[in-house]
């Protein structure tokens, strides 16, 4: 008989749906499993081979924990709201609402097609106003703590997506949407202070079960330098060397090496330094300084940190005081010192810092080298002289705090998040403009500021403010303090804040009170376990620890990290490149459930290699999965109602039990593929076996294979679905001794399978122990070997 995958897969997974399978009642539950997936957005070309890999090694934890008597949450939603959904609307000319009916209608048949075991009936979709509201809420709670602001910043804009972007939205120069190079420009915009969590970022990753590249990541972009801010006076022009006469200004550098202060030699400041105004009339070449400024304002840091030539302008006429021996040193500006980090301006140590020593060889500023051979001890360092490097750095910095010039600091790289946008498809930031009372948050009751739905005019201007801006019914309002007239806000939150708190909402997606449940959160959160991108570390994966420890200050939850364990997904690449339209190599999931069904594709996909790493998609790997699910199909013809099995498959059996467990928990997924794929060359091998062993095997590869071992279970004569009861058998150690092992059975160097036989056999033992075994009768029957190799305890060859 063949296995008609596409008849059989396509009933369970309705059927699924429709007998509510995965389906549970939160309340009730005892043994709460929170298994997530991140929730896709449903773009136009359908579902990603991506997430469907990164959503399967959820699943199938998901149906294991379930096998194993967890009441398992697994639920689904839609990331809807953003530029990604919105840019392609632009490009269709459709709107975005209308739009995305038709990707998600898709979507949903996609992802029910696949035969995920997800919960149907909690679906959320950050575009319903049910859910902004929320978003909005947890905005107007963030404003109130202080940590929802504005202020005015040089920003990243994407002159294609005509909007501000965040600093993590700038992936490899571009952004992160388009690609485009963004320009920068100075607007005042709403922030979120995750600065103020920079340390509680760093601590709490020590004790997260994180994949560790994605940790790393965040470490790195949080970025924490521990060194001094140091201060230096401006100076008079005309004052002479070594003596220091009293400047009017200092401005602070921010330095990790406040023990090398002799060397230093010249001082440099960004362009964009805003003191740099202040001296105009002192600088007396100040138009070649305007000049250099507003080049350099065209560049991306990017461009600025990876130039391999320096360039820069001295400000001839200003010069600053090394605190350390009163000494004159000229003031530069130049692009490789970055407005964003520190305080802006650095003290130049040429002789210890290599762009520092580009920048004095180019130039021709002196080099004073104050650590011999660059390790130490200190030279031409007064005080530090003879010390060795750490004892130099706190000797400096405690020299700098004695006599005011200094302090201890620590700095991070990590800047606050910026999170409004100029465009239309994202929910309202819900605050006012009154001219009595400044700006007010929109009242709870109010909430949510609804995103007017409009047919024309939601494209983005590009004027600095978004489309609502135009829509006058929209922007005149009701101060909720006084009552006057006032005007709302017009730029929407980004698409990031929808998605830092949405598995919080899949708790409750109806409630009308709350954003979720405080009793239904504590029970069920911290997620238990989540799959997805890495490409997400320092983007969603940081708004979301940075929400949560939010929400946990605000009192409404009693944990601050979002995901007990988190797991980077690999890239699925095909022919070596990374899949993308413009190369026409996507592997659409649908085709292959089409050709060889989805249990196939899903094993496939994670017998590839471990989790984490990058796989390459080839179709005759596929055909080898579809043909292991087919052969599991045939075993049935084996299978007897009451039939003593053999010792090798009780062997067998109760082995592959438990390694497959011991894999599954830990997400090795392509080993317990290996095994089970082992357990079924085993059953094939047999001319028959029991019942009971087929059921076992049955529920062990079930998380793997759903459809086809929903198939056979039902079979069986089962009512019940196989995932409805803590069906995971238990394996009995007595049966997995250890004094017994496999036997290779090889005839001519070939495989031709293996017995189970006590450690330590002789080769006599062993060749009448298969004499007497049946199953390789056909190998060896009436032919006489000329030589048999026997390796103890590994394998017999018989050479005929
Ligand atoms: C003097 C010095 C001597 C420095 C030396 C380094 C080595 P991290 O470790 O990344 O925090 N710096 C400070 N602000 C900067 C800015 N806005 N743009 C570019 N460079 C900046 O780097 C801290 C070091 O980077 C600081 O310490 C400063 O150079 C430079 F042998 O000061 B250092
Ligand atoms: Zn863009």
């Amino acid at each position: 008989m063949q296995y008609d995958h596409k008849k059989i897969e396509k009933k369970w997974a309705e059927k699924w749906v429709k007998d509510k399978t995965f389906t549970l009642d939160l309340k009730k539950a005892k043994n709460p499993y929170y298994a997530l997936f991140m929730f896709p957005y449903p773009s136009a070309e359908g579902l990603h081979i991506g997430n469907f890999y990164a959503f399967t090694c959820v699943d199938v934890l998901a149906k294991y924990k379930k096998l194993k008597g967890y009441d398992v949450f697994e639920p689904i939603g839609f990331d809807a709201f953003g530029i990604h959904s919105e840019n392609y609307a632009l490009q269709i000319g459709e709107t975005p609402s209308k739009m995305l009916e038709r990707t998600k209608a898709n979507f949903r048949q996609q992802l029910v097609s696949a035969g995920l075991g997800c919960d149907w009936t909690r679906e959320v979709d950050t575009t319903t106003p049910e859910y902004y509201k929320w978003t909005q809420w947890i905005f107007t709670k963030l404003f109130e703590k202080g940590l929802a602001f504005q202020k005015e910043a040089l920003l990243h804009w994407c002159p294609s997506c005509k909007t501000v972007l965040a600093d993590e939205q700038i992936e490899g120069g571009g952004c992160e949407r388009c690609g485009t190079i963004p320009e920068k420009k100075k607007m005042k915009q709403w922030f979120f202070k995750i600065t103020d969590y920079s340390q509680r970022l760093l601590d709490g990753l020590e004790k997260m079960d994180w994949s560790e590249i994605t940790k790393s990541a965040q470490r790195n972009w949080v970025g924490k330098s521990e060194g001094a801010l140091v201060k230096f006076q401006l100076a008079k022009s005309d004052f002479p060397q070594q003596v220091c006469e009293v400047g009017l200004q200092t401005i602070d550098v921010f330095t990790t090496r406040p023990d090398t202060l002799f060397g230093a030699t010249y001082f440099v400041m960004s362009p964009e330094h805003k003191i740099i105004s202040n001296l105009k009339s002192q600088i007396s070449n100040f138009e070649e300084v305007k000049k250099y400024i507003k080049k350099t304002g065209a560049k991306s840091d990017m461009e600025r940190i990876e130039n391999k030539e320096k360039t820069g302008v001295r400000l001839e006429g200003i010069w600053v005081v090394n605190p350390v021996n009163g000494g004159k040193i000229p003031v530069w500006i130049a692009d490789y010192v970055l407005m964003g980090y520190g305080t802006g301006a650095i003290m130049a140590v040429p002789a210890h810092d290599q762009r520092d020593w580009e920048f004095a060889k180019k130039y021709k500023l002196p080099i004073i080298e104050v650590l011999k051979g660059g390790n130490g001890p200190y030279i031409n360092s007064g005080f530090l002289d003879g010390l060795g490097k750490e004892e130099g750095i706190n000797k400096m910095i405690e020299w700098l705090e004695e006599k005011g010039l200094g302090k201890r600091t620590v700095n991070y790289k990590l800047r606050d998040w910026c999170i409004s946008r100029q465009r239309y498809w994202g929910p309202p930031i819900p605050v006012v403009y009154c001219e009595k009372c400044g700006i007010v948050p929109v009242k709870e009751k109010d909430l949510p500021v609804l995103l007017p739905d409009i047919e024309k005019g939601w494209e983005p201007t590009g004027d600095g403010h978004g489309p609502l801006a135009g829509v006058e019914e929209f922007v005149n309002t009701k101060c909720p303090k006084c009552g006057g007239d006032a005007k709302r806000e017009t730029d929407v939150m980004d698409n990031f804040l929808d998605s830092a708190w949405y598995y919080y909402r899949y708790l409750s997606p109806h409630d009308n009170e709350r954003p979720f449940d405080k009793l239904r959160a504590s029970k069920w959160l911290p997620v238990d376990f989540y799959v997805g991108g890495n490409e997400h570390a320092v983007l969603h994966l940081m708004y979301t620890r940075f929400i949560t420890m939010a929400l946990h200050d605000l009192g409404l939850i009693d944990f601050d990290n979002p995901f007990k364990k988190f797991r980077a997904n690999g890239m699925i690449l095909k022919d070596g490149n990374k899949m993308s339209k413009s190369k026409g190599n996507v592997v659409r999931p649908e085709e292959y459930g089409e050709r060889v069904g989805y249990d196939a594709l899903k094993t496939y996909l994670l017998f590839l290699g471990p989790l984490s790493e990058d796989r390459s998609f080839s179709d005759d790997g596929v055909i080898g999965a579809k043909r292991w699910v087919e052969k599991i199909f045939r075993l049935e013809e084996k299978v007897r109602e009451s039939v003593q099995d053999s010792e090798e498959v009780i062997k067998k059996l109760h082995n592959t039990i438990k390694q497959v467990e011991e894999d599954f928990e830990e997400q090795k997924y392509n080993t317990a593929i290996a095994r089970l794929m082992e357990m079924t060359n085993i059953l094939t091998s047999v001319k028959e076996f029991s019942k009971d062993t087929w059921e076992k095997f049955l529920v062990v590869v079930s998380p793997l294979t759903p459809a086809l071992a929903e198939e056979m279970w039902s079979r069986l004569g089962r009512k019940e679905s196989i995932f409805d009861d803590k069906n995971w058998p238990e394996y009995d150690p007595a049966k997995i001794t250890e004094d017994n092992f496999e036997l290779v059975v090889q005839v001519n160097g070939k495989f031709r399978g293996s017995i189970v036989v006590p450690k330590g056999m002789n080769q006599q033992e062993a060749e009448e122990m298969i004499s007497k075994e049946g199953k390789f009768n056909k190998y060896l029957a009436d032919k006489k070997s000329q030589k048999v190799i026997f390796v103890k305890d590994k394998l017999i060859n018989f050479v005929i």
